[in-house]
């Protein structure tokens, strides 16, 4: 089975997506994602210059051979665009031999392993009141897990909090995720120490009101030092948190080591790492429980099965990274993943806008708190090229961060 043809649409529903489709001479079509939120048209570069033309004629069979003739002939490895562009070729060959196979790619990862993937939704407000009402809404939708996140006092704007993205001087929210249409990154302002003391008396308030059941969770998107995390871990102790996410900036994985010697919070970390290779010492050496590698910056579904087989020898589960810049196309990868592995932990799931729905039909079902991937063959999702083409590319960037002193901040 021939790779024929290969096309990179970019579409904007809600969010600009970046989708490779490839075409085999046996009609089969595939899809992959290959979106990198706010440098969307890196990837588009990417895959039209140097990849597409060295897909052609491919026997779309060859997945791994595919993957690691990408990955090693290019010499320079890794990073975000590389992966992302790596990844949509993955997830696409996935799809087409589920196709050809007439089975759910869940199936030719072994089977499914449970009934559904729990999820966790974004609760998130200015202040406890409307935290609390973000809470109910999110079980009244049939979530059975949250994620928390709230206002600091003092501080105008932090990530997290839904109801913030200031667009044209209004409230509008950016298809359920922080970056924003416009032509220069908006800027939110931070304050660890602020936002140390404060937090704790979040999760007093949550744990009090809601009870001890929910599994509660919390992104620190990579603004704490070491220290301050391992603080932190320590102060939200008596609230049993599901994981504390992202509390020190990916890079400095040594940072861990001291947060976990200080702490028995669990550690959550990876939507920003490439592959398999970044978590070597950090699952090898015990330094956290949850992988958040996505499939789509990650390579797509093959290094992600290794990363969660890699990280089931040390009872380290998964918990991919699902945000609305992930495309329903990278989502239903991970979901397919998850599915079929022993050590799956948890799926965010932020839900899609009307027009993203609209633009990719999706398998994927929610009943119950639990997701599942469908039974189409392949991943189970289709792109309608027409409506795709309604929404041409608009040009958004991710915050950043200023501390009130006016240095620049991790976001
Ligand atoms: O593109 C950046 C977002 O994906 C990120 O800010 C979301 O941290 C995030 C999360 O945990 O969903
Ligand atoms: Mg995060």
């Amino acid at each position: 089975m021939i790779i024929e043809r290969a096309e990179v649409i970019v579409t904007s529903p809600n969010r600009n997506f970046v989708t490779l489709r490839l075409q085999t001479d046996e009609g089969h079509v595939g899809l992959g994602d290959a979106t990198l939120n706010g440098r969307e048209l890196s990837v588009v570069s990417y895959l039209k210059d140097h990849v597409v033309p060295l897909l052609i004629g491919k026997d779309a069979h060859r997945i791994e051979d595919t993957w690691q003739f990408l990955y090693r002939s290019a010499y320079w490895r890794r990073g975000p665009v590389t992966m992302a562009a790596i990844g949509a070729v993955d997830m696409a060959l996935w799809d087409i031999k589920g196709k050809a196979a007439g089975m759910p790619v869940y199936q030719l990862l072994g089977g499914a392993s449970r009934t559904g993937l729990m999820a966790y939704g974004h609760a998130s407000g200015v202040d406890l009141q409307a935290l609390f009402d973000s809470i109910r809404e999110h079980r009244e939708l049939g979530y059975r897990s949250v994620r928390v996140q709230t206002g600091v006092p003092g501080l105008k704007a932090i990530y997290g909090i839904a109801a913030q993205s200031v667009i044209d001087g209004g409230l509008e929210r950016y298809d359920h995720e922080p970056a924003r249409r416009g032509a220069y990154p908006a800027e939110e302002d931070w304050d660890t120490r602020s936002y140390l003391h404060h937090l704790p008396t979040v999760f007093e308030a949550v744990r009090s009101e809601f009870g001890p059941d929910l599994p509660l969770l919390h992104d620190g998107h990579h603004r704490m030092t070491p220290i301050q995390a391992a603080k932190l871990g320590k102060s939200l102790e008596p609230y049993d948190l599901f994981w504390l996410e992202d509390c020190t900036p990916a890079e400095n994985q040594d940072a861990l080591r001291l947060v976990r010697q200080h702490t028995t919070t669990p550690l959550a970390i990876g939507e920003i790492f490439n592959t398999v290779w970044d978590f070597q010492t950090l699952i090898s050496e015990q330094l956290i429980d949850y992988v958040r590698a996505a499939s789509t910056h990650f390579g797509g579904i093959s290094p992600l099965k290794k990363v969660m087989d890699f990280a089931a020898q040390y009872q380290i589960k998964s918990g991919c990274h699902g945000p609305t810049d992930i495309s329903p196309v990278g989502f239903a990868a991970q979901l397919h993943v998850g599915l079929a592995i022993h050590n799956f932990g948890i799926q965010e799931y932020m839900q899609h806008g009307e027009r993203t729905n609209a633009t990719f039909q999706q398998s994927m079902t929610f009943e119950n708190g639990l997701l599942h991937p469908g039974d189409n063959p392949g991943l189970g999702v289709d792109l309608d090229v027409d409506e795709a083409g309604k929404y041409p590319y608009e040009q958004a960037y991710l915050p950043f961060n200023r501390l009130a002193d006016g240095t620049v901040h991790d976001w």
